[in-house]
């Protein structure tokens, strides 16, 4: 009998699927294994790979306890394919199907449809891992850079998340997609990522924590959004996805808000109030808040174009066939078929963002992208707080909608960070002030040297309230020599 809720392992690939009574798909896996792991040691963590990191390894798929702490060389780490527990008489819980039982098997008429939505999940795995490889190297503590490291393997994981979907359930095409996945490159000219975020290169620190604030969130959205799936195994595998990636959020947010926090703290010993003096912020060493700022814009923005189009046949299709759903589908009030139902989009209308009002069939991205703002939204005010304890008059914002989009409505347009549309020139003029410059870029730089002494942390990000694992605060997370 599958023992679902704890981890077997006892096989190569650590698992609650009952791998080894399933001897094809465990075959084909192992084939892959191979390949992944030469993957891991070229566009893996860059130096580290032989050494001893405090990592986190799932043991059961239980929301409580799910987790054990010990030192692991990375390339040991043990990847596996976890499901969460089934839900008992589940069914559909939207589109054409509500209320049917769940499936098992992939209908046959929405394969491809399924095959894309899993190769896209699947391919920002691995990317994330090539865009931070080199973070390694510039890690503000031990501490920082366990984070990293964790974060690393459970996207590694996350990828065998997807490869086991595909393998088991798409044959020789899941098969070959499997394979892609670990062919293409973050940032490759001939063959990137699929997704624009995935091709940005994460050069910093400050960039890694709004990362994983930002664009992780992206992935918690799109997770919620698919765990609701008729397709019972991607949704049971996503639920569990669910509670690995709270961490990656966690360590973008207390990341952004430990600089935010070390700023304003030796903003008030130097006696400065005014956080718009850039040059003097800087010459403590620290990153000002309106860089920090800019970091949000970039970030926050580069996150919006991950929701797609606005109005999208692709998400109606999706949502109508069962696929995926909306954020805590379960909880909403409606006919979960939306067959009547309208929704505001935000649009360009004579040259203004203005919300119309379309099918809300087709404007699910949308109704996606504004449950994330509203996600994002409280963090940023969980920093404003920081900010406001430490008597520093400064508020971070999150940018209009339509400020520096790539994808669909905004993506002809330029607007300021308040949704005002302005011409190209003055785009061109006023970029600096809302992006990152290169010589903002130059600055962060020049802060990332490593801190590798247990206990001691850059100056320019403050410690965090506890450790991980509530592990003392000299504890050695990463044993770099060993
Ligand atoms: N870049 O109808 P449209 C995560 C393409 S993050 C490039 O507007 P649709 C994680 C689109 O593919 C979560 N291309 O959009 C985070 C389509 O092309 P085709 C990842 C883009 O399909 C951190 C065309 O434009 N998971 O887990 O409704 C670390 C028209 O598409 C982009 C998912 O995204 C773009 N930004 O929605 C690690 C869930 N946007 O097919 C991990 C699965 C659109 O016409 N994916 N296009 O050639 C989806 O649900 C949807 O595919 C999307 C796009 C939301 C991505």
């Amino acid at each position: 009998m599958i023992d679902t809720i704890n981890v077997n392992y006892d096989t190569t690939i650590p698992n609650n699927v009952g791998l080894s009574e399933d001897r094809r798909i465990l075959k084909a896996l192992e084939r892959w294994h191979p390949g992944y792991l030469d993957w891991w040691q070229d566009m893996g963590p860059e130096g580290f790979q032989e050494s001893l990191v405090y990592l986190r390894t799932a043991v059961a798929v239980d929301p409580k306890g799910w987790a054990k702490f010990d030192y692991v060389r990375m390339p040991e780490y043990r990847w596996g394919i976890l499901l969460a527990p089934a839900e008992e008489g589940r069914t559909v819980p939207f589109g054409e199907h509500f209320g049917e039982p769940v499936w098992q098997e992939v209908p046959g008429e929405y394969r491809a449809m399924l095959r894309r939505l899993l190769v896209i999940q699947g391919d920002t795995e691995p990317a994330s891992v090539e865009q931070q490889r080199h973070l390694g190297k510039t890690a503000p503590s031990l501490y920082d850079m366990r984070n990293l490291f964790q974060v690393n393997v459970e996207e590694g994981r996350h990828l065998w998340a997807m490869v086991y979907l595909l393998q088991k359930y798409f044959g020789a095409d899941g098969r070959e997609e499997a394979n892609e996945l670990l062919n293409r490159r973050s940032g490759d000219v001939d063959k990137p990522r699929m997704l624009g975020a995935f091709n940005e290169a994460t050069p910093d620190w400050l960039s890694f924590f709004m990362f994983t604030f930002f664009t992780d969130r992206d992935g918690k959205l799109q997770l919620e959004a698919l765990a609701q799936s008729g397709f019972d195994p991607l949704s049971r595998t996503c639920r569990f996805m669910l509670t690995e990636e709270a961490h990656h959020m966690f360590v973008g947010e207390s990341g952004v808000g430990r600089t935010i926090q070390r700023t304003c703290e030796a903003m008030n010993e130097a006696g400065l109030a005014y956080p718009h003096d850039i040059e003097k912020v800087r010459a403590l060493g620290v990153i000002d808040l309106p860089t920090l700022q800019k970091k949000v814009n970039l970030h926050y923005t580069l996150s919006l174009d991950l929701f797609g189009s606005e109005i999208s046949t692709n998400a109606a299709n999706a949502f109508n066939a069962g696929l995926k759903g909306r954020f805590h589908e379960t909880r909403i009030d409606d006919d979960h078929r939306l067959l009547d139902a309208t929704y505001p989009v935000l649009k360009l209308v004579d040259g203004r963002p203005e919300n119309v009002d379309v099918p809300a069939l087709s404007a699910l991205n949308m109704r996606l992208r504004n449950d994330y703002a509203v996600d994002t939204g409280k963090g940023v005010e969980r920093w404003n707080k920081i900010i406001a304890r430490t008597g520093v008059d400064f508020q971070i914002r999150l940018p209009h909608a339509a400020f520096h989009r790539h994808i669909g409505e905004f993506s002809t347009a330029h607007a300021t960070p308040d949704g005002e549309i302005i011409a190209e020139a003055e785009w061109q003029a006023r970029r600096d002030d809302w992006l990152p410059s290169s010589a903002d870029a130059d600055y962060i730089d020049s802060l990332m040297t490593p801190v590798s002494e247990p206990g001691r942390f850059a100056n320019w990000i403050a410690p965090p309230k506890a450790g991980i694992d509530n592990r003392p605060g000299d504890f050695e997370y990463v044993k770099i020599d060993d």
